[in-house]
């Protein structure tokens, strides 16, 4: 037989699957729909290194053993491919963002290929084509028109080098999340969605949803839900109270001071009474260039400044405490100001210390009666923020807003959308921090929609979380033009049965989608409350040495590479062979080898097969197999079958049937090379068309026995072993066992004898 050849095996199927399309899903198909989604990549310019793929091989192992299992399955990709790298490229090289784009998805798409993934390439998506878009700017206005969508001042992070607003999942430790440079807190008008309307139904549902545990508690955190109650504090010589949240209203005899946030509007409203401003502002002042990070941190120095000449009353036993300012306490958390415990919060005890404050151990009270009694009220806060939602940059979706001197902000009416990227020259951010579209002048001047009268595009865009926050729905219809799905097409598809992405998209993405599926579904054009009935994670592929993989460290692992020397199938496997699915792990080539060899076995032992009855048990096998797939342990389903495999080497002769439940089994890791001998088996249609095997289970329970031991005519203890071992491995474990080591130590064993099934007798002298 001609030796295992990879270039021509994986070149031949590839391009059949590309003519058959056999992995399309079929709308309305009467079998059972299975929906596995991977998160569809940002096609950078680098295009794919060996991480990447992992998500893909994975849900591809699941897809293909469903379709072998007689589901319909959806297994879709498209292309997340607004955003800032593109723009940056762009601005770097003068090669146009589309252009850019074009060149990076054909790329990605060639290397996907390559691999073998069995998507259905005929719903590709792409966020960046004006088809797509379209329905990412109807649901904002759809949001808009709900009041969801609105403008507000806020502070926002602004990153220096991009001079771009962030939001402050984008800021990691004060540092831009893309580019790393520093970032500044800056007042700006800004789009916002109020996600926090559904802070309540996000943190709820979870209960309804299949995640891993991890995934639920980080979301949990996100949002952070918290009980409490709001309670007002009078302030001394003033018709006008402070509002504080806390958690601990039982611990209100102790407060002995209060804190207000820095920013708390009520410290320049006070300025007249505070007899020292100048120390309060320049304290404010500092305030301003620290993250929220740094004023939060544990066991940091606490810093503040009373307000000198402000006094306020415990409602609870009227007594005057001073009033501070202080950077821990946030002002957009809660009500911006607390009643402060010193002697039962960290916190709080830290500053008292530090400002020799009164700490009062104080008798604690019924939660509810003392809340009844100062009239304050139970309340819920969440540590969510709404989302801030424009960008001024070029590359995203224009926002379908047109501002009129006399109408404010209005809606661009349906028909219009979608209101397509003007082309511009220069697509450089401006420096008053304007979107380059306002130089657009032709595209920006526009009549009203509801006045006609002169009127101006919003030139902010949207943030690259936009188009991913819908794509899901979307592969369920892709080319309709009438709505972003049809109906029907939902009905069947949705929800998303399965969905693996990584465990940094659990708080932004993650959270985005399911706030804007919950808001398509209270405008009833969705037919579930959740996007995703599962979802898991993979853990990151590093870099030989441990490391992240990264461009400028140079340790990026190319799959062109690979392929070119190993194979597809090669890599597939050795990707799932690796380690543990949820767990990060660092690449070695050299580990490939290892993989091949097993596909080289598989392929030579194809000579031994004969027209002969199985000769081997197979149920244990494929119930392990089949349900280390389902549960994502991929690299013990493989070495199941590399057992498997070891045990058909030393066999004369191999029974056709057991060859083909290994081809099948092993098809959903190397497609290529199962096709490839099934063919040469002389098997009906493709691998993939065959039905999964099934196991008895009775078959599969392994028959043990208690076996006696005897040691110079006594029973000393008993061992369990399979009623299959071998004579030399129940001797063995005889004499490991504990009990015999005690009756035989200092003595010489002379004789080891066993009676299958019944007794280990040893003689010593
Ligand atoms: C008195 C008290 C006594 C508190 C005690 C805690 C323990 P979570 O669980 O995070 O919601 N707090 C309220 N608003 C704040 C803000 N804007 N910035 C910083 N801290 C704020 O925490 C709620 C608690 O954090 C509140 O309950 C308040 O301090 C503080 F033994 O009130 B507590
Ligand atoms: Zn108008």
């Amino acid at each position: 037989m001609e030796k295992y050849n990879h270039k021509k095996i994986e070149k031949k199927w590839q391009e059949k699957w590309e003519k058959d399309e056999p992995y399309k899903a079929e709308d309305f198909s009467k079998k059972e729909k299975s929906y596995l989604l991977v998160e569809f990549p940002y096609p950078s310019g680098d295009g794919l290194h060996v991480g990447h793929p992992r998500p893909y091989i994975g849900m591809d192992v699941i897809a293909r053993k469903r379709r072998a299992e007689g589901k319909n399955v959806l297994f879709p990709i498209g292309w997340d491919a607004f955003g800032l790298p593109t723009e940056n490229y762009a601005l770097k090289t003068g090669i146009h963002p589309r252009e850019v784009t074009k060149q990076n998805t054909d790329n990605f798409r060639r290397q996907i290929k390559m691999l073998g993934i069995s998507f259905d390439w005929s719903r590709e998506i792409n966020t960046t084509d004006p088809k797509y878009y379209k329905w990412t700017q109807w649901i904002f206005l759809q949001m808009f028109k709900k009041g969801l969508a609105y403008k507000a001042s806020v502070a926002i992070n602004w990153c220096l080098s991009c001079k771009i607003g962030l939001a402050n999942e984008e800021v990691v430790d004060g540092h831009c999340e893309r580019c790393g440079g520093e970032t500044e807190k800056r007042q700006k008008e800004q789009w916002m969605l109020a996600i926090t309307k559904y802070a309540d139904r996000l943190d709820k549902d979870l209960d309804d949803v299949d995640y891993l545990e991890p995934i639920k508690i980080q979301q949990r955190n996100w949002i952070g839900k918290s009980e409490g109650a709001e309670i007002s504090f009078d302030i001394k010589g003033r018709d006008e109270k402070i509002d504080v949240f806390t958690t601990r209203p039982d611990t209100i005899f102790g407060a002995t001071y209060m804190v207000l946030a820095p920013e708390h509007q009520l410290v320049q409203k006070l300025k007249e009474q505070i007899t020292n401003f100048d120390e309060v502002e320049k304290y404010i002042k500092d305030t301003k260039k620290k993250t929220e990070i740094e004023r939060t941190a544990e066991g940091k120095e606490k810093t503040g400044v009373e307000l000198k000449g402000v006094k306020v009353i415990n409602p609870a036993n009227k007594e005057e405490i001073p009033v501070f300012i202080a950077d821990y306490v946030m002002v957009e958390y809660g009500t911006g100001a607390i009643m402060a415990v010193p002697a039962y919060d960290e916190r709080d005890n830290d500053f008292a210390n530090k400002f020799n404050l009164l700490i009062v151990e104080s008798n604690l009270v019924d939660k509810d009666e003392v809340i009844k009694k100062v009239n304050g009220k139970k309340v819920v806060k969440y540590k969510l923020r709404d989302w801030v939602f424009s960008r001024q940059r070029y590359w995203g979706e224009p926002i379908p807003i047109i501002h009129c001197q006399k109408c404010g902000s209005v809606a661009v009416p349906e028909e219009d959308l979608p209101i397509e990227l003007p082309e511009i020259e220069d697509y450089k951010p401006t420096d008053s921090g304007e979107s380059p579209l306002v130089k657009a002048t032709d595209w920006v001047n526009v009549k009203c929609p509801s006045c006609s009268g002169e009127a101006k595009r919003e030139t902010d865009v949207m943030p690259n979380w936009a188009g991913s926050s819908w794509y899901y729905l979307r592969y369920a219809d892709s080319d309709n033009d009438e709505a972003f799905a049809d109906e029907k097409n939902l009905k069947y598809w949705t929800p998303v049965d399965w969905y693996n992405g990584g465990m940094e998209h659990t708080t932004l993405h993650l959270l985005y989608s399911r706030f804007w599926h919950k808001f398509l579904y209270d405008i009833k054009v969705v037919p579930t409350h959740e996007p995703y009935q599962k979802r898991t994670s993979h853990g990151l592929i590093l870099a030989e040495g441990g490391e992240k993989m990264s461009k400028s460290k140079g340790n990026v692992v190319n799959p062109d590479e690979v392929v070119e020397n190993f194979g597809a199938d090669s890599l597939r496997l050795y990707e799932m062979f690796m380690g543990p699915f949820d767990q990060a792990i660092a690449w070695s080539t050299d580990n490939i080898v290892g993989v091949r060899r097993f596909i080289e076995k598989v392929w030579r032992i194809n000579e031994k097969v004969k027209d002969i009855k199985s000769n081997i048990a197979l149920d244990s096998t494929i119930k392990k197999v089949g349900e280390d797939i389902e549960t994502m342990k991929f690299n013990t389903a493989i070495s199941t079958l590399m057992i498997l495999v070891n045990e058909m080497e030393k066999k004369e002769e191999i029974a056709k049937e057991d060859y083909a439940s290994l081809l099948v089994l092993l098809a959903p890791f190397a497609p290529h090379t199962a096709e490839e001998l099934w063919e040469k088996l002389g098997g009906k249609d493709s691998v993939l068309s065959q039905k999964w095997p099934e196991y008895d289970e009775i078959k599969t329970i392994e028959e043990t026995a208690q076996i006696a031991i005897q040691i110079d005519g006594k029973v000393r203890g008993s061992i369990e072993v399979s009623v299959d071992e071998t004579e030399e491995k129940v001797k063995e474990k005889a004499l490991r066992d504990e009990n015999v080591k005690k009756w035989t130590e200092g003595k010489n064993v002379e004789k080891v004898i066993y009676i299958k099934g019944k007794i280990v007798s040893i003689v010593t002298s």
